[in-house]
This record gives C-alpha cells, structure tokens and sequence, in this order.
C-alpha cells in the first residue's frame, strides 16, 4: 500500500485517516483536525513538525519515568533477540518468576502472588474471578454478589463496566453483569472544594457498605472493588477514615477488599501503592500501566497469599484456576516491567514523587482565582482543576482547555469539565510549576 502513503522528513506520515478506529476519541471532529505525535523522550512529545509538548500526564497516567528511557528501551531489545514469545500456559521463563517476586516485594501485607495479564481491564477482570473463584471453592458459593462505586472505573471489560460507575461507559451495554450493587461517590463540592490532600468530610460514607450488606446479607456478597484514589473521573481523594472503614466493614463480613491501583501503583501517590500511602491493606490489588512505564501492555492482580492458598486445591494435575492470556506474562512486557523497576529504584523515584507532591500542591491549589475554577483537588502526584461548565454546552470548556493546552506546549488530560495533572516523576520542581503557570494562562484564554 505504499502508494497511499506519502514520506515526511520525519518519518511515514499515513494520508488515509479511514480505517483506524480510534479508542475514545470523537473519531469524525478528529480526523478533521488529526492530533498526532511522532516522537517522545523524558519530559516531551514532540510532534511530526518537531514541536514539543511537556508531558504534563505521564502518557495516560503510565510513562512515570519519563519517556523512551535507554535502560528500558534496551532490556525490551535484549528481550526481543533472546526470547520473544513463550507459551503462557504450561511454560513460563525466569522473567515472569523474577517479575512477580520483585511486585510481590512491593506490596503490602500478604499480598505476594502475583497473575500477569496485559491491561487494566483484563486485570479488574482477573481480580473478580478470582474473588468469586475463591468463596466457590470454601463452598461459599452464594457470594457471588460484587460492590463498585459511582464514578469508579475498572476499564471496558464488561466486568469493569459492571462495577464500575461511570453511566456512559455502561447504558448501551446492555444487562452487565447481573448482581452488582454501588457504593455512593464520596465526592462533595460542597463539602470538599479547594481541599488540599485528603477531605475532612466523606469518610461516613463507607458505611453505606452497611446497608448494601444488610439489604443483600453478607453471605451473598464476594467482593468490593474500588480505586483507592479515583483517577480517570478527575482525581477524587478519599476521605480521611473511609478506606479504613470499607476494610473493617469487608473483614467483618468476610467480603474481599479489592483496590484498583492501575492508576495509583507504581509511586504515583508517593508509595508503591496507595494502599501503604494510606495505611490499608486490601485483598488482592490490580495494577497495569505504569508497571513497564507504559511501553508494552503489562496488569496483573496481586492477591493475598491465602486466596491463593485456599484455591490450590483438587487433584495436583488438575489447573486450579481457569484463567489465563496468551500473553500473560509475556517475556519483552516482563524484561520491561523489570528494567521499570530498576530504574524507579536506582533514581528513587517513588521517594521524588512524594516530594513532588507537595510542589505540585502549591502550583496547582494557586489557580483557585482564575476564571471558572470550581474546585482544586490534589493527591500524591495528581491534580485536578475542576471548571464551571459553558451553558448548555456540558464538556466543551474542558476539551477547549486540552486543546488550548496543546497549542501551547502541555499535555493535559479533561474528563468533561475536569482537567487532570500527573506530571512524570522526572519532572524537576521547575516543570511542575511551568505545568501550573501554562495552564493558567490556558484558563485566561479560554475563560
Ligand atoms: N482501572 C483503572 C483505575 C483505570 O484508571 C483501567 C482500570 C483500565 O485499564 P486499561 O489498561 O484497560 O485501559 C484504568 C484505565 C484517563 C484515562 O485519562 C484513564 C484510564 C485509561 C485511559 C485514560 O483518565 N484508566
């Protein structure tokens, strides 16, 4: 098909803009005015012209080193050359067991059995089958009932859709899955705007799992799923007590406790998870995304020793969970995710983040006063600067903001009206201050 596509001093540009179907985006407004980005390295995108865009999001919450890093870039080359595929099923390879150790080594508690798969989706799946996997097997099977929460997202799947509280990612989806229940959003403008860090008000709200529990009894409860910070719906802090309260509340009932850490993992709130930022440990956490730093599609679930435990059971030839991915564990994801890890080590970058954190705190709660700021919210290294909606036109003020961003040089993410920050933890105080003042001038112009 070469003579459908032209050449650029750049690199290969394509000119037929058809075929490619592009995920959550309006596909018509962007093939209009195609966004496109040729090149990344550390702090920047740099687009086919060569203009730099200061990576103000980390990709999409996952490039946290920083972008086309040497030591990751060569450990995925020296994986391609040496091993490039093994069969997930049946085989595996010295990476996937040194992998697992090193995740296991991070996380908290008990935590410490680690099953691979290739995205946040696949991982919220994995995690729930394996809640339900585990109360079938203790011949608990009733507990088939599963917890989300408004405003929660788990991915696409249609487990992640089911519990997850987003309603356009769910109306035309038909019946979900059948037995889910939702946790209330803890979110309050009233009560909680300009809040720096975690709200004072919220953490009743926990007890709402009391009334799920006493409406459907405990017995027919397997599983409450939640991000302990909510990041794809414009960074939602937990309130001060909550997640404690879910975890005495799940315990008492025997409900497992699941934290979705796909954004959170990996230092982005100055920890390796949330759960050890905030002093709670659940049962199993999913992960994805900052994992590899965002260059191969690595997630997986970290469960507590004891579920797995309790599901190696039955006659010894017999596979004790039936799951799995062709990729799980894929041998250039994993030889990614270990050159991640070393580098987050060897530039203490989780310790960065969390003094990052707090520079980022200042940049971004001085925007209070700028035109249409609603609300400010801050945790670890991500914040969210919330906009008073155009009337009528719900949406349009937090995408004219992206693009303003763009056009002058910062990445930034908008869910509706919400613009979220979750710089890379290399970025020097200097830049997360810049981030701040560019998106001051981005408000300024769009107001
Ligand atoms: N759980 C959580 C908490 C997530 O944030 C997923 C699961 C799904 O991961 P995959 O890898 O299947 O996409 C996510 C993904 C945004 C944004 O801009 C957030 C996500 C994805 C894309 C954009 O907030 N989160």
């Amino acid at each position: 098909m070469a003579s459908k596509r032209s050449e650029s001093a750049l690199g290969r540009q394509p000119n037929d803009l058809e075929s490619y179907w592009l995920p959550f985006t309006p596909n018509r407004a962007f093939k209009r005015a195609p966004r496109l980005l040729a090149r990344a390295k550390d702090m920047h995108y740099f687009t086919p012209e060569g203009r730099a865009v200061l990576d103000g999001t980390a990709g999409l919450w996952c490039s946290n080193a920083g972008h086309s890093r040497d030591p990751i870039v060569a450990a995925i080359q020296r994986q391609a050359g040496e091993l490039d595929y093994s069969p997930a099923f049946q085989f595996a390879h010295p990476q996937a067991f040194e992998l697992a150790s090193r995740i296991a080594a991070l996380a908290p508690g008990d935590l410490n059995r680690v099953f691979f798969c290739n995205s946040g989706s696949e991982a919220v799946d994995t995690a729930l089958k394996i809640a339900l996997a585990y109360h079938n097997v203790r011949g608990e099977g009733a507990r088939s009932r599963l917890v989300g929460r408004e405003r929660g997202y788990h991915g696409v799947g249609f487990g992640g859709i089911s519990v997850g509280g987003i309603v356009a990612n769910r109306k035309y989806f038909g019946s979900l899955l059948t037995g889910v229940d939702h946790l209330p959003s803890t979110y309050s403008r009233e009560h909680q705007a300009f809040t720096k860090g975690d709200p004072d008000w919220g953490g009743h709200l926990a007890d709402e799992l009391e009334r799920i529990v006493a409406l459907h009894d405990a017995s027919t409860i397997a599983a409450v799923i939640v991000e302990p910070m909510q990041g794809s719906t414009g960074v939602i802090v937990p309130p001060v007590g909550y997640l404690e309260r879910l975890r005495e509340i799940c315990t008492r009932y025997g409900i497992l406790l699941i934290f979705d850490e796909v954004i959170t993992g990996f230092g982005r709130v100055g920890a390796n998870f949330a759960a050890q930022r905030l002093g709670v440990t659940p049962d199993i956490i999913v992960f994805a995304k900052a994992a590899t730093n965002g260059v191969i599609p690595l997630g997986g679930a970290i469960v507590d020793r004891r579920i797995y435990d309790a599901l190696m059971r039955g006659p010894e030839q017999a596979i004790e969970f039936l799951h799995g991915y062709t990729y799980s564990g894929h041998p250039i994801a994993c030889a990614a995710g270990l050159a991640t890890l070393d580098v987050l080590a060897r530039e203490n970058l989780v310790g960065r983040a969390a003094q990052l954190a707090q520079v980022l705190e200042n940049a971004v709660h001085s925007l209070r006063d700028e035109p249409n700021v609603s609300d400010i919210r801050n945790f670890g290294l991500a914040a969210a600067v919330e906009l008073r909606p155009r009337e009528g036109q719900p949406g349009a003020r937090g995408r004219e903001a992206f693009a303003r961003g763009i056009e002058a040089g910062l990445l930034l993410r908008f869910t509706a009206d919400t613009i979220a920050m979750a710089p890379p933890f290399i970025s020097s105080e200097e830049e997360i201050v810049n981030m701040a003042e560019s998106l001051r001038g981005v408000l300024r112009h769009i107001a």
